[in-house]
């Protein structure tokens, strides 16, 4: 006796359940088709979604159900669900573009324009981690006194080698392999010292400058080594200056940017516009000296060459090396990121994989 009433109860109740159910979601679509802000369709989500919304409230009465209503009912609601919310992204989707056509419409910029993305404050942007580092550098020179200067990346014999004391012929040519225009005379520039004699064409002594920029060589690309990459020259010509000026600058350069000091070596080194000249290699943070492929494996990354100024360039320059002398240094500023960061590869820095280069500081 008492158990078919009980589930007339249970037929009855899943009845009207069904009719609330079917009463929001018509309820629904009239408060969607109303809606005409994206704040709107928030609230309406809440509304009808929310932990104390209308959806909830109806299924407490689940509870009191038999399981097969309760399954029936169940599947009906989670159903009303997933409509309410496709409703709702659609519906939030049409009024974002809406809003991005009005403002482009009043404020009449080109969107195909990434710039004009970025003004509109439709796209979020990163600096490439090169150009923060490059920036980072920049500054500590700057607040040194010293000019910030450009130079072209189409270059010609005279600039990129001539002047800097590598005549034609010379084995010092094969030290970087160049990209050579058709007419062999031009070149992409292999190295930044480039910039040191476009400085010294447009300043007279005592000055000091840095040049950074992209550089090119056609090399086989390895967990150190690109084919373009980024350097940063510096110079210095004044009188008097020696080794003990050029190593505090560059010691106080990287103590900057790694916020401590790092463990440096200073070995000799050949470069043809220098002399003396030395390598300057940095302790590798990558496998902090234990050995590994960026430093292939012997504990030390080459970071930093530099020397003092070869008085056959201070000539090239029309300074007289006879009352002034100089130094110059060539920061590989790929190699410093890799530092910096402990980044392996340094086909990472240039991979372009949006994933790699979203990890650094946005601005
Ligand atoms: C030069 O390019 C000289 N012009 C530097 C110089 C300037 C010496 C002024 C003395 C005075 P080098 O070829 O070693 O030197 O390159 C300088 C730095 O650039 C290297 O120490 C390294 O950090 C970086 N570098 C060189 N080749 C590559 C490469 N293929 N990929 C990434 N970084 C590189």
């Amino acid at each position: 006796m008492f158990l078919p009433i009980l589930m007339h109860t249970f037929v009855w109740e899943s009845m009207d359940m069904l009719k609330e159910l079917e009463q929001l979601k018509s309820d629904f679509k009239t408060s969607l088709s109303k809606a005409a802000t994206k704040t709107h369709l928030l609230e309406l989500k809440s509304v009808y979604l929310g932990k104390k919304g209308k959806l909830s409230s109806i299924l407490k009465g689940l509870k009191e159900m038999g399981p097969k209503e309760r399954k029936t009912l169940g599947q009906k609601s989670n159903e009303y669900k997933r409509e309410i919310e496709t409703a709702l992204s659609k519906k939030m989707e049409a009024l974002e573009v809406f809003e991005i056509d009005e403002k482009l419409k009043k404020t009449g910029v080109d969107p195909t324009y990434r710039e004009s993305l970025f003004d509109l404050g439709l796209m979020e942007a990163g600096l490439h981690p090169v150009t923060l580092v490059q920036r980072e550098v920049e500054d500590i020179f700057l607040s040194m006194g010293l000019d910030i200067l450009d130079g072209p990346h189409i270059e010609d014999d005279y600039h990129n080698f001539e002047a800097l004391n590598i005549p034609a012929d010379h084995p010092a040519r094969d030290m970087q392999d160049t990209f050579w225009f058709k007419d062999l005379k031009h070149l992409l520039r292999t190295h930044t010292s480039t910039i040191q004699i476009r400085g010294m064409k447009m300043q007279r002594p005592p000055f000091k400058f840095v040049g950074p920029g992209k550089v090119f060589r056609s090399e086989r690309t390895d967990a150190s080594h690109e084919m373009v990459f980024h350097q940063l020259e510096g110079m210095m010509v004044d009188k008097d200056l020696s080794v003990a000026n050029l190593i505090y600058f560059m010691k106080t350069l990287l103590t900057e940017v790694f916020g401590k000091e790092t463990e440096v070596r200073l070995r000799p080194g050949f470069f043809p516009f220098v002399e003396p000249g030395f390598e300057l290699d940095i302790r590798c943070q990558v496998c902090h000296g234990k050995g590994c492929r960026v430093c292939k494996q012997s504990g030390w990354v080459e970071l930093l060459p530099c020397g003092m100024v070869h008085p056959n360039v201070l000539r090239f320059g029309r300074i007289d090396p006879s009352v002034y002398n100089g130094f110059a240094f060539g920061l590989g500023l790929d190699r410093l990121v890799m530092m910096k960061y402990g980044i392996d590869d340094i086909r990472h820095i240039h991979g372009g994989d949006l994933r790699f280069i979203s990890q650094f500081r946005m601005y």
